[in-house]
């Protein structure tokens, strides 16, 4: 099924994080839309949870070098 999640991102600092943050989320096996905010500092992430979890997602933005709060 398709879920949305809406994360909190620490650690964006100019726009090519955000770019960064969100073709890494794209790649993401499951992940269907990524759309990232850096004056919102958030992270908005429309996945299928049949192929991917939270926890993913979440582990997914540390590789990229973000913190989720
Ligand atoms: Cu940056």
């Amino acid at each position: 099924m398709k879920k949305k999640i809406i994360l909190n991102i620490e650690g964006m600092h100019c726009p090519m994080c955000e770019k960064n943050l969100s073709a890494a989320l794209k790649e993401t096996e499951g992940v269907k839309k990524a759309k990232v905010s850096l004056a919102d500092k958030t992270a908005t992430v429309v996945y299928d949870d049949g192929k991917t979890g939270e926890e993913q997602i979440r582990a997914a933005v540390k590789d990229a070098g973000y913190q989720v709060l």
